[in-house]
């Protein structure tokens, strides 16, 4: 049996995870590996309402540490009801944003202390992190705009130009003290060139395992 993969996308608003995450599973799904898709805040029927409530409760004041506790309580259902199981068959998890999204939106955007993060990281997860994150960076505005193209925008996406300015700092800080696990695959790019460039992380990861 192979050893089951967690794959995490992450980025910016409109940076294009949801766009390439068929692109990556077909990928996986040639080579052979059995690939579950799925995505936070969700994945779960607990996760998914608590997606509907972070996202969509437009009316709602939400604390920085509450948001922060209620994407790790979706995050902790997800983890022991499909992360882990999906792991320990051999499977390969791809999942649309985790924790680095909780340390760029909560930390950097919010303002929360990364430490304080860390504490409840170790404790939902334990030893639990990806073994590989796609990094999709593109300039805010250039993200925005594609998001924008599309529907209403959520809670989230009504923040300023300076949240979304954060929260690429704290992604690109983090790729640079994790470079061999968070690759940095630049989304501005067609959609071509960004599937050239996921190629090649792919095959150097998949192949040196
Ligand atoms: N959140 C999440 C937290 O605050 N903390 C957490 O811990 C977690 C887990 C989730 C929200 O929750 C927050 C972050 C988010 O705000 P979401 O729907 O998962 O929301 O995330 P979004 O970033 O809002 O998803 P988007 O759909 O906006 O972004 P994507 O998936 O990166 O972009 P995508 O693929 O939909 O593409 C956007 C548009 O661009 C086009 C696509 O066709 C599409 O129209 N596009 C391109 N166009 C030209 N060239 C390319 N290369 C293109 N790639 C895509």
């Amino acid at each position: 049996m192979s050893r089951g993969l967690f794959i995490t996308l992450e980025g910016g608003e409109g940076a294009g995870k949801s766009t390439n995450l068929v692109f990556i599973r077909q990928w996986l799904h040639r080579e052979g590996r059995e690939v579950v898709v799925t995505r936070e805040p969700g994945g779960t029927e607990l996760g998914e309402r608590a997606r509907d409530i972070l996202l969509h409760s437009k009316q709602l004041h939400i604390s920085p540490e509450s948001e922060m506790l209620l994407m790790f309580a979706a995050r902790s259902e997800h983890i022991i009801k499909v992360i882990r199981p999906a792991l320990a068959a051999g499977k390969v998890v791809l999942c649309d944003r985790f924790t680095d999204a909780t340390y760029a939106y909560q930390g950097g955007g919010r303002g929360l202390a990364p430490e304080r993060i860390a504490v409840i990281e170790n404790w939902v997860q334990g030893e639990l992190r990806p073994d590989l994150t796609l990094l999709f960076d593109i300039p805010v505005e250039a993200g925005r705009e594609r998001a924008g193209q599309r529907s209403e925008p959520d809670r989230f996406e009504r923040e300023e130009n300076d949240f979304f300015t954060r929260i690429r700092k704290t992604y690109l800080d983090r790729a640079a003290s994790e470079p061999a696990r968070m690759r940095i695959i630049d989304a501005s790019r067609s959609l071509e060139q960004v599937e050239r460039q996921i190629v090649a992380v792919l095959q150097e990861f998949v192949h040196g395992q």
